[in-house]
């Protein structure tokens, strides 16, 4: 990744001086992104010395999407509620790894957001040295001003409302990137001083990219219209070279490689997945934001990402999101 800018900027104090900027001087938002931080912090150095420290390997338990969860994202899940739960700004939180509302503990303070987060994303690359990542989506709560525990309206809204989203990427270096609705910014961790400086501001993706991002292990499962475009993207002729496959299995990772490369990422519907495999709200909404902040898109075929009203907290969406002309070329197959 270039840095395209020669400044030495520390994550809080970007946090701090978009704060300044960009939302009301309560100094709550900040808190809470940097409560944040700090998670993902803890993840990092847990993550890079999986292996050593007695966590890989699966617990005995299964999440509630019937998959076995592995220590590590247990353990994930519990430093993000851990880190989360009592610094007054939050009302509720959700993540992939828990049943129903988390709510925030009697003793604590409720405040106006509410956290939705996969704690590990890409968990059945965690074995295999293979990136993982942590997603994030903040909303405002419904009431902004109530101070009651938030409630699952709270969490069910749609992706344009997320007032900030993100993820932590632990691959061969850890990136941080988030938004706040105003440009993509892309921090790098020092291991060695513990700290996210910015290496990319205001980040922008390429608006086509000959690559495609999906298991095609599923084709004889998809619908025609999709394996007609898989057959499109591996053609050749005189006018159109064979696009790359990239596919990492990690839906952070395989993104985080869009957001910097262009191409598509694809997890459509399939004979086994109705409603495809990635979560609207841990996965879908928070990317779908990045993406579009970076210039892209995120459709599930017919309906902008953002766009679509969530019924339940764990529910699945077919996805196409990348490149805005990547995007808008599979969506001419699709209609
Ligand atoms: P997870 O959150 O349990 O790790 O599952 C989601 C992951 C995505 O990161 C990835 O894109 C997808 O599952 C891969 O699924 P498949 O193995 O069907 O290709
Ligand atoms: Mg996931």
């Amino acid at each position: 990744m270039s840095n395209s800018i020669n400044k030495l900027i520390t994550i809080e104090r970007h946090i701090a001086e978009n704060e300044a900027v960009y939302n009301e001087a309560t100094g709550e938002f900040s808190r809470l992104l940097r409560d944040l931080t700090l998670a993902m912090r803890v993840i990092s150095r847990e993550v890079r010395r999986a292996g050593l420290n007695d966590i890989l390997g699966e617990t005995e338990k299964e999440n509630v999407h019937g998959e076995q969860v592995k220590k590590l994202d247990e353990f994930a899940h519990n430093i993000v509620r851990r880190a989360m739960n009592h610094g007054g700004h939050l009302c509720a939180m959700a993540s992939e790894e828990a049943d129903g509302i988390i709510p925030i503990p009697d003793v604590y303070e409720c405040g106006k957001y509410v956290l939705l987060f996969d704690p590990l994303d890409g968990s059945s690359n965690i074995e295999v040295n293979v990136s993982i990542g942590t997603i994030f989506s903040v909303y405002q709560r419904i009431d902004a001003d109530a101070t009651t525990p938030g409630k699952m309206n709270d969490l069910l809204q749609p992706g344009f409302k997320q007032v900030a989203a993100g993820y932590c990427l632990y691959g061969s270096c850890t990136n941080l990137v988030y938004t706040t609705g105003a440009g993509v910014n892309i921090f790098t961790f020092d291991p060695t001083l513990g700290e996210f400086f910015l290496t990319k501001e205001n980040h922008r993706m390429p608006e086509f990219s000959p690559q495609y991002s999906i298991n095609e292990g599923y084709y004889n499962r998809w619908d025609e219209s999709i394996r007609k475009f898989v057959n499109y993207a591996k053609s050749e002729d005189d006018n159109k070279s064979a696009y790359g496959l990239r596919y990492i299995g990690t839906a952070v990772a395989d993104i985080h490689r869009i957001l910097l490369h262009g191409g598509l990422f694809l997890y459509p519907a399939d004979t086994k997945n109705p409603e495809g495999k990635l979560r609207l709200l841990y996965e879908l909404n928070p990317l779908g934001m990045l993406v579009e902040q970076a210039g892209g898109l995120a459709t599930d075929g017919s309906q902008r990402i953002l766009e679509i009203q969530p019924e339940t907290i764990h529910q699945r969406r077919p996805v196409f999101m990348g490149s805005k002309d990547n995007v808008n070329e599979v969506l001419k197959f699709l209609s």
